[in-house]
């Protein structure tokens, strides 16, 4: 049997800035801790992560076109792309594999503009309000489901 491809872990515009600035709404961990997290997680189930962070829409876009033939799944937090870009929704739509949005806060509890997500309709499945836990119980999920 040939091994799986890593779980690509992409997180969009701001998420750098995560555990140093509104640690009310986002908590206090940073990246870094999210990256450690998603490679724990998946290391338990002999798996590995790609997890990469870009501030650009383009780029973003551009990863999820390389995750198509090299990901054997996707973990996504689209940031504030969340709800503006089809663009990013038109990529994430040719992925094959198992696709989880995570967002860290509860989007739905927020002001109106975050409670759309132009990617939803497109993901497998959802997680939102958990904090960083939502990246670890997603890259579980991409785990178990093989
Ligand atoms: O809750 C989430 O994970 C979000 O995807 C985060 C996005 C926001 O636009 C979405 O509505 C919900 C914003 C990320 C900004 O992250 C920061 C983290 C710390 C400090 C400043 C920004």
């Amino acid at each position: 049997m040939t091994t799986p491809g890593p779980i690509y872990v992409l997180n969009g515009p701001n998420l750098n800035l995560l555990g140093q600035r509104q640690p009310e709404v986002y908590g206090r961990d940073t990246l870094d801790d999210v990256v450690a997290l998603c490679v724990e997680t998946a290391a338990g189930f002999g798996r590995t992560v790609e997890a990469r962070q870009s501030n650009h829409e383009g780029v973003l876009i551009d990863w999820v076109h390389e995750a198509r033939t090299e990901a054997s799944g996707v973990v996504v937090n689209p940031g504030g792309y969340t709800h503006t870009s089809v663009a990013l929704r038109d990529a994430l739509v040719t992925l094959e594999v198992p696709l989880v949005e995570v967002h860290i806060s509860n989007v739905h509890a927020r002001e109106e503009f975050r409670n759309h997500s132009y990617v939803s309709p497109v993901a497998t499945g959802v997680i939102a309000g958990l904090g960083i836990a939502g990246y670890g119980l997603a890259i579980e999920y991409i785990c178990r489901r093989g």
